[in-house]
């Protein structure tokens, strides 16, 4: 019976790493290569995630399940102020950017606009801190999603995701010469590193990857970027929101061949927007 032992260790060991990655049984090195994923489900209008999370690489998987696009934008709480403050300021939404410490608040990133029934995927590293998430997209009736209720707070622990940097086979730098790309989109899944180069103060960049069919185009999405109101006119399948100058944040789509446009929100009226096609 001895002789048995070792196979059942080893079989015990692979059942216990099912529903992971595929990696090797027992391997403590690739044990500490899993990904920390954290889930923000987003509908007509709300989220809902955990309030707390762990700190360093975190991969942020957000479907969208409602009728209207979506999008998170991470705001750091400035120190200090708290999460019931932010509850307070937004109970009255329309006055909250009047809080004192409203302008303190930082860009941190966050998952790009994605489409109903599609799901947007970004890695971040996470400091430690207190953040703010909102909705930007604006519903037919003209009112913000984010006025409508769709915001909501967390917290990054000091606690170690232990999760690796992600791999990329795209890369993206955004700056002072817009979209500069290094790699080309075949159709599958691509992992884009997103560097934010540059990030001028009050109109920072950020992309979202609109899917264009027949007859919908890139001027369109332009059009769009200076007032995102539903229904839009073509779907977005995700992107990495405004990150801090110099973080490189990581964004998953898997793409189809056809027509695609990076689009930058607050400068793709000035150029920042960029037709590619997936073949
Ligand atoms: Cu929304």
């Amino acid at each position: 019976m001895r002789r048995l032992l070792p196979l059942l260790l080893v079989t015990a060991t692979a059942c216990a790493s099912e529903g992971g990655e595929a990696r090797p049984a027992g391997s403590p090195a690739a044990e500490e290569g899993t990904p920390y994923v954290v889930e923000i489900r987003q509908v007509d209008y709300a989220y809902a995630m955990p309030s707390q999370i762990k700190s360093g690489w975190v991969t942020f998987i957000a479907p969208n399940e409602g009728t209207e696009h979506h999008v998170a934008v991470f705001l750091k709480l400035p120190e200090g102020v708290t999460r019931a403050d932010w509850y307070a300021a937004m109970a009255n939404p329309e006055e909250a950017p009047s809080a004192e410490w409203w302008g303190d608040m930082t860009d941190a990133g966050g998952t790009g606009v994605v489409a109903p029934g599609l799901t947007a995927e970004t890695t971040m590293y996470m400091e430690q801190g207190l953040y703010a998430v909102l909705c930007g997209v604006i519903a037919p009736d003209g009112t913000s999603h984010w006025v409508k209720g769709m915001h909501i707070t967390f917290e990054v622990t000091d606690e170690p995701s232990g999760a690796p940097e992600p791999t990329a086979d795209i890369y993206l730098t955004l700056g002072e010469n817009g979209f500069e790309q290094e790699g080309r989109v075949t159709p599958g899944t691509h992992t884009v590193a997103v560097h934010f180069a540059s990030q001028p103060p009050g109109r920072t960049h950020d992309v979202h990857v609109a899917r264009l069919e027949d007859g919908e185009t890139l001027d369109a999405a332009i059009e769009l970027m200076a007032r995102p109101i539903e229904p839009f006119p073509m779907n977005f399948v995700g992107g990495a929101e405004q990150g801090p100058e110099g973080r490189t944040d990581y964004f998953t789509v898997t793409f189809e061949p056809g027509r695609y446009a990076w689009v930058c929100h607050l400068h793709a009226s000035s150029g920042m927007a960029q037709e590619f096609v997936v073949e």
